[in-house]
């Protein structure tokens, strides 16, 4: 079967998880303050509509308040267009929301388990023509080799690309544009790992604005990032933005929040 290069942003439907009040307690690498449980509600609420305004038909899953970092639907789970992968994640207080996304996903696509190893969907760009997965502290060699097995089934190459330091996902530092191109923070972009691709960097002081999302013709970025919006809007882009501030305060941005479908 031929593959969409385009399936990579053209998307009809996200999952995406209310926050539960123990968010305020979810995981971070650096601790600069707890985020605010009613802002984290009334941003997420915002997303929700810019997904919508991008063409999507938003599902809405119940808070689970005993798994404080729920609302980052994105890492249990990786779905393409053939169907979904069920991932397992290396971080303890996370492990049982694969279950819990089983759940919501099994009604809309078939559902393969990875076997072994740990990898979090946060650490894996599909860009319609092959995955690239980042091996960071969340996701090993292990899990890729099991994801690329299944991956291979349906026609995609997985490509491993090691992590810099200081990037908790791959797709914290990195977006797709379009199928040829990634936007990407400088330290990533310069290292290598996107070869065979055009990469833009995010202007300096604007690294959070890599965490970004192409949804249909629409570019989902972070509010609070003039110069980025600014150069997408020059390259043609349609640029919307969304605050993500409470998301940003546990390592969490515009990709973890959804899964695109
Ligand atoms: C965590 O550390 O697991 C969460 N606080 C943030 C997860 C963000 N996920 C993502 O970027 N895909």
């Amino acid at each position: 079967m031929l593959s969409d290069p385009a399936a990579a942003y053209r998307f009809t439907r996200a999952i995406l998880r209310e926050p539960a009040p123990s968010v305020v307690s979810g995981l971070r690498a650096e601790d600069r303050g707890d985020p605010s449980f009613d802002s984290f509600l009334s941003e997420h609420l915002a997303y929700r509509a810019a997904l919508e305004a991008a063409g999507l038909s938003v599902h809405v899953e119940p808070a689970l308040p005993e798994l404080p970092d729920s609302v980052f639907v994105e890492d249990p789970a990786f779905v393409l267009p053939e169907g979904g992968v069920l991932l397992r994640m290396s971080a303890p207080s996370r492990e049982e929301e694969t279950d819990e996304i089983a759940d919501a996903l099994a009604a809309f696509v078939e559902l393969t388990e990875l076997q072994q190893g740990y990898v979090d969907g946060g650490d894996l760009l599909f860009t319609g023509r092959e995955v690239i997965a980042g091996l960071s502290r969340r996701t090993d060699e292990e899990g890729l080799q099991a994801l690329s097995r299944i991956l291979a089934d349906w026609g995609y190459p997985l490509r491993p690309v090691a992590m810099p330091e200081g990037l908790l996902h791959l797709k914290t530092g990195c977006a797709l544009l379009d199928e040829e191109t990634v936007l990407a923070v400088p330290l990533l972009a310069r290292s290598g790992v996107f070869s065979g691709y055009r990469v833009v960097e995010t202007p300096e002081g604007e690294e959070a604005a890599a965490n970004a999302l192409r949804l249909n013709a629409v570019m989902l970025i972070a509010s609070g990032y003039r110069e980025t919006a600014e150069m997408l809007s020059v390259m043609g882009y349609e640029v919307l933005t969304t605050p993500v501030t409470q998301a940003e305060l546990l390592d969490g941005g515009l990709s973890c929040m959804s899964i695109r479908f």
